[in-house]
C-alpha cells in the first residue's frame, strides 16, 4: 500500500462507521487479507477514538473445519456485537480474517436464526411449531427411554456429528451418547481420511511441517489444494516464498484462484496424479538426483520401491496417463530434486479419490526421497493433531449402570472418536459416517429409530440425496441441533437452538497451523439458544427426572468452567502458559522444537524410519509399497468436480445476506467446446444430471477447467433446491479405515451429462 493511500485508509478507519462500511468492503471484495492488521491497529491507535475504550473486547475463535482456524478479536458495545476482526497478536491470523469471516456478525444477528425449541408436524412440512424447552427435552426424553424399552438397549440411537463447531468442548455431545449407555456411532470423516492412513503408513503419523515455514522454502507444490480460497492465511507464506526466489507449482485439474498466482500451472487429468508422482520419481532415480543421506538412514525400502519404478514406471507412461508432457514431468521433477528445501502441500480435495491414498503415498515417496522430510521449508504437508491434547473431559462418562452394547469389543477403532470407556464387554455400535443413507436402511438388530445430529448437515454435504431421504423415512425421530433451518432441518422433528460461538466459552486449535485461541462469551446468547454441552445436561437432567440413573453426564453446567476444565499441563508446557487466563491476551503458539515435522527423523512407523515399503499397509489391504492406482471407471460421459468455495464453508454462511448479494446463484463451469457440442451459451439455465438426480443452474463457459470436467461449488443456498448432492453416490476412497475407522468418500469420482434445461 502506498503512502497516499494509508493517509486515505486512516482517515476512513478514524470514524467508526465509515471504518466498518470499508472493513465490510474490504472483506466482500476478499481484500481483507491484503491488509496488513498492524495497519489496522496503527489507524486508530492513540488517534481520536482508542477502540480499547469503546468497546468491550473479547477473544474468540472461528470454530469451523478449516486450516486457518483464525485467532478473532471482538468489540462489543451495550451487549451488541460491533464489529470483529482478526487478531494481531496471532502471526497467522495477522490481523485480517477471510471474506466468511468479516460475516460473522451477520451471522449472529441474522433473521433467520433458529431462535427456539421446534417441533415440525409432518418433516418436509415446514409446519414448525414452538416448543418450551422443557417440552422439547421432555419428547427426547420419553423417545429414548421408549428405545431402551423396547429393544432393552440404546443401539437404535444413532449419533451423527462432524465438523460444524470445532470447539473442544463440542465433544460432550459424544459424552452424551456415552452417558446414556451404548449408542449407535457414525464414525469415519467425509473429510481427509484416506490421506491420514496415507501419511501414518509412510511415517507413522500425519504430522506437518509449520505453514509458517513455508517462507523458507525454495520450491513449492500446492498440489490438489486451493489455498487462497481454502486457507487464505496461508497465502502471504507463499507470496513471500516466491518474493525471497521460490518457484511456485500448482497441480490441479482447475485453473483455480491458487494456480493463477503460481509460477507454474499443470492441468493434470483428474485422479492421476499417483502416475505424475511415480513418473517423477522414475525420472530422479534414472538421473542419480536422489537424497542418499535420507534413503540410506532413516527409511525402510527403497531399493523395492526403485525395482518397482524401474519394472512399471515410466516418463512416456506417465505423460500418457496424467495429460503432462513428458518434458514438463522432468523439468519439474528435476527442478524439485535440486532445489533446497523443496515442499508439497498436499491438498485434502486430491485424496477425495478411489485411489486418493495411493496418490498421496506416492507423492509422500516423493519429497522423502528428495530428502525434503524433516526439513525446514520442506516436507510433505497435509495436517496434523499435535496440539489437540485437551482433557476432552466433556465426553468422558461411564455408561449407565447396566447398559447393554454391542458384544464383539473395541468395535471403534481409530484415533479420531470419542467415545465412552466401555466396560470391556459391551461397545457402542460403529456405522461408516460415508455411508449414512446406505447405513440406516441396512442397518437391523435393533435398526435405528433415532438420529441425533449436531455439528452435521448432511442433506446438504453428504452423498446421494434421494437415498438419504427414503433412509430418514424410516427413522421414527430426528433431533438436530443447529442454528438455522438447514435442508437437514427440513427433515428433522424436532430442532434445538444452537449459541454461535460468540454466545459460549470454548478452546480452539487447528490442524494446519500451531495456535491455540480461546472463545470467550461476548454476548447473552441469542434468544433461547443454549449451546450443545448445556443441551446435553438439560438432557440428562431430564432422563435422571423421569427414570433415575439413566443418564450419568452432569445436570448442571457452566460452558466457561467447562471449558477451563479442558486444560492441563501438557497443554500449558506445550504453549508456554501459566493458566488459561494468559489466552485473554492473545492467542498462543506452541514452543515448537523445530518447525519441521520429523526433524529428529524419528519416524513412529513399526521400522522407526519412514517406509516406502510397509508391511502396515498390506496388513490393511493395501500395497506395501506406493504403487499406482488406477482411477475409478467413469460412470457418465462428464467428470463432475464440487469442492469449496470461497463464499461458504460447506453449509454455512453462503445463506447470510452479504454473501448472498455477492454470490446470488449456483453456476456450474464447463469448457467451451463441451458446451459447443451440447448447444449451451454463456448464462443460459442447464440441467446437470445423472443416474442418481439432478440440479438446474446457470452455465458458465471457461478454460478454466478441462473439456472433460464439469466444476459447482458445494454451497447451501438458503432460497434455492440446488443442491450438489443431489448428484454424488456414496463410492469410498482406498483408505481411511486404519485410523479413522470407515474409509474416506471418493467425493470426486462423480461423473454426470449436461444440456440446456
Ligand atoms: N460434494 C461435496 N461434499 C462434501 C465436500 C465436497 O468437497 N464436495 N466436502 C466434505 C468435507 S471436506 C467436509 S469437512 C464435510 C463437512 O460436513 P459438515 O461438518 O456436515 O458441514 P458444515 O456445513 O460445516 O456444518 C454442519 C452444520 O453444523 C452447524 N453448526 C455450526 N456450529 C454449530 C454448533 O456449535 N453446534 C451445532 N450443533 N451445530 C453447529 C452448521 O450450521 C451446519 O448446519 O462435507 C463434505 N462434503
Ligand atoms: N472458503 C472455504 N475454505 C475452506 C472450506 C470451505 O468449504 N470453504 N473447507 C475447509 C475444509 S473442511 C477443507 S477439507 C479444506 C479443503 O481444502 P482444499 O483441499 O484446498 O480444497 P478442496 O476444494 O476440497 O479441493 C482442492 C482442489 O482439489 C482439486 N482436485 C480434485 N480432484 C483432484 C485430483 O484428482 N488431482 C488434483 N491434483 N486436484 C484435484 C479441486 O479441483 C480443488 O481445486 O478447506 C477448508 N477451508
Ligand atoms: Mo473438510
Amino acid at each position: 500500500m502506498n503512502d497516499s493511500c494509508q493517509g486515505m485508509v486512516e482517515k476512513v478507519l478514524r470514524n467508526p462507521l465509515s471504518r466498518r462500511k470499508f472493513l465490510k468492503t474490504l472483506a466482500l471484495s476478499g481484500a481483507m487479507a491484503m491488509v496488513p492488521g498492524s495497519l489496522l491497529q496503527a489507524a486508530t491507535a492513540g488517534k481520536d477514538i482508542s477502540y480499547e475504550d469503546a468497546f468491550e473486547i473479547f477473544r474468540n475463535a472461528c470454530p469451523r473445519n478449516c486450516y486457518d482456524t483464525c485467532s478473532i478479536k471482538t468489540f462489543v458495545k451495550d451487549g451488541v456485537i460491533q464489529f470483529i476482526e482478526g487478531a494481531s497478536e496471532s502471526t497467522f491470523t495477522d490481523g485480517g480474517l477471510c471474506v466468511k469471516g468479516f460475516s460473522y456478525p451477520r451471522r449472529v444477528y441474522s433473521p433467520d436464526r433458529i431462535k427456539y425449541p421446534m417441533m415440525q408436524v409432518g418433516r418436509g412440512s415446514g409446519n414448525w411449531k414452538r416448543l418450551s424447552w422443557d417440552e422439547a427435552i421432555d419428547r427426547i426424553a420419553e423417545k429414548i427411554l421408549e428405545i431402551n424399552e423396547k429393544d432393552g438397549n440404546l443401539l437404535g440411537l444413532a449419533l451423527d456429528k462432524y465438523s460444524g463447531n470445532f470447539g473442544i468442548t463440542h465433544y460432550g455431545v459424544e459424552g452424551m451418547m456415552s452417558s446414556l449407555g451404548y449408542t449407535t456411532r457414525f464414525v469415519g470423516t467425509p473429510c481427509w481420511p484416506a490421506g491420514i492412513d496415507a501419511q501414518n503408513f509412510d511415517m507413522g503419523e500425519m504430522w506437518c511441517n509449520d505453514p509458517e515455514d513455508m517462507v523458507e522454502s525454495k520450491y513449492i507444490i500446492v498440489w490438489g489444494a486451493n489455498p487462497a480460497w481454502c486457507s487464505v492465511h496461508s497465502m502471504k507464506y507463499i507470496f513471500e516464498a516466491k518474493k525471497r526466489g521460490a518457484k511456485i507449482v500448482v497441480i490441479d485439474p482447475v485453473m483455480t484462484q491458487t494456480a493463477a498466482k503460481a509460477d507454474m500451472y499443470l492441468q493434470v487429468d483428474t485422479a492421476t496424479d499417483g502416475a505424475l508422482a511415480l513418473g517423477m520419481a522414475r525420472h530422479l532415480l534414472d538421473q542419480g538426483m536422489i537424497d542418499r543421506e535420507f534413503v540410506n538412514n532413516h527409511s525402510l525400502g527403497f531399493e523395492e520401491f526403485s525395482q518397482y519404478l524401474k519394472k512399471n514406471v515410466t516418463v512416456t507412461w506417465a505423460a500418457k496417463e496424467t495429460g503432462i508432457p513428458a518434458q514438463v514431468i522432468k523439468q519439474i521433477a528435476e527442478e524439485f530434486a535440486q532445489a533446497d528445501p523443496a515442499t508439497i502441500w498436499i491438498g485434502y480435495g486430491m485424496q477425495r479419490h478411489v485411489n486418493g491414498g495411493a496418490m498421496v503415498r506416492a507423492i509422500d515417496a516423493l519429497v522423502a526421497m528428495t530428502g525434503n522430510v524433516g526439513k525446514v521449508g520442506g516436507g510433505a504437508r497435509y495436517g496434523h493433531l499435535r496440539t489437540w491434547g485437551f482433557n476432552y473431559n466433556a465426553m468422558v462418562n461411564a455408561a449407565p449402570e447396566g447398559a447393554v452394547g454391542m458384544m464383539d469389543g473395541a468395535a471403534i477403532k481409530g484415533d479420531f472418536h470419542f467415545i465412552g470407556e466401555g466396560n470391556a464387554k459391551f461397545t457402542d455400535r460403529p456405522l461408516n459416517m460415508n455411508q449414512l443413507g446406505r447405513e440406516i436402511l441396512q442397518t437391523q438388530d435393533p435398526k435405528i429409530r433415532m438420529l441425533w445430529l449436531a455439528c452435521r448437515n448432511p442433506f446438504s454435504q453428504d452423498p446421494d440425496t434421494a437415498l438419504l431421504k427414503k433412509a430418514f423415512d424410516t427413522l421414527e425421530m430426528v433431533v438436530v441441533v443447529d442454528q438455522f433451518f438447514t435442508k437437514s432441518v427440513e427433515q428433522a422433528d424436532i430442532v434445538l437452538p444452537h449459541t454461535t460461538l460468540f454466545e459460549e466459552n470454548t478452546v480452539n486449535v487447528g490442524y494446519w497451523h500451531y495456535w491455540l485461541s480461546l472463545n470467550e462469551q461476548a454476548i447473552k446468547p441469542m434468544y433461547e439458544s443454549r449451546s450443545d454441552v448445556q443441551i446435553a445436561a438439560m438432557l440428562s437432567k431430564r432422563m435422571n427426572e423421569r427414570q433415575p440413573g439413566s443418564c450419568t453426564f452432569p445436570t448442571e453446567l457452566d460452558t466457561r468452567k467447562w471449558m477451563e476444565k479442558e486444560f492441563n499441563k501438557g497443554i500449558y508446557d506445550l504453549f508456554g502458559l501459566n493458566s488459561w487466563k494468559d489466552l485473554r491476551n492473545g492467542p498462543a503458539k506452541a514452543k515448537l522444537v523445530s518447525s519441521a515435522a520429523w526433524h529428529d527423523f524419528k519416524f513412529k512407523t513399526p521400522s522407526g524410519k519412514y517406509e516406502f515399503k510397509s508391511e502396515l499397509a498390506a496388513q490393511n489391504g493395501h500395497k506395501a509399497l506406493p504403487e499406482f492406482k488406477q482411477k475409478r471407471a467413469a460412470t457418465g460421459p462428464l467428470r463432475l468436480l464440487t469442492p469449496h468455495s470461497k463464499f461458504s464453508l460447506h453449509s454455512q454462511f453462503q445463506n447470510l445476506d452479504f454473501m448472498e448479494d455477492f454470490n446470488p446463484e449456483p453456476i456450474v463451469y464447463l469448457h467451451p467446446t463441451t458446451a459447443k457440442t451440447r448447444d449451451i451459451e454463456e448464462g443460459v439455465q442447464v440441467r446437470v444430471f445423472n443416474q442418481r438426480g439432478q440440479v438446474e443452474l446457470m452455465a458458465r463457459l471457461t478454460d478454466n477447467v478441462p473439456p472433460d470436467v464439469l466444476l459447482m461449488y458445494e454451497a447451501w443456498f438458503k432460497n434455492s433446491d440446488f443442491n450438489v448432492q443431489n448428484l454424488l453416490d456414496d463410492e469410498s476412497a482406498d483408505m481411511g479405515s486404519f485410523k479413522t475407522g470407515a474409509p474416506g468418500i471418493a467425493t470426486h469420482d462423480q461423473f454426470a451429462n449436461i444440456q440446456k434445461a
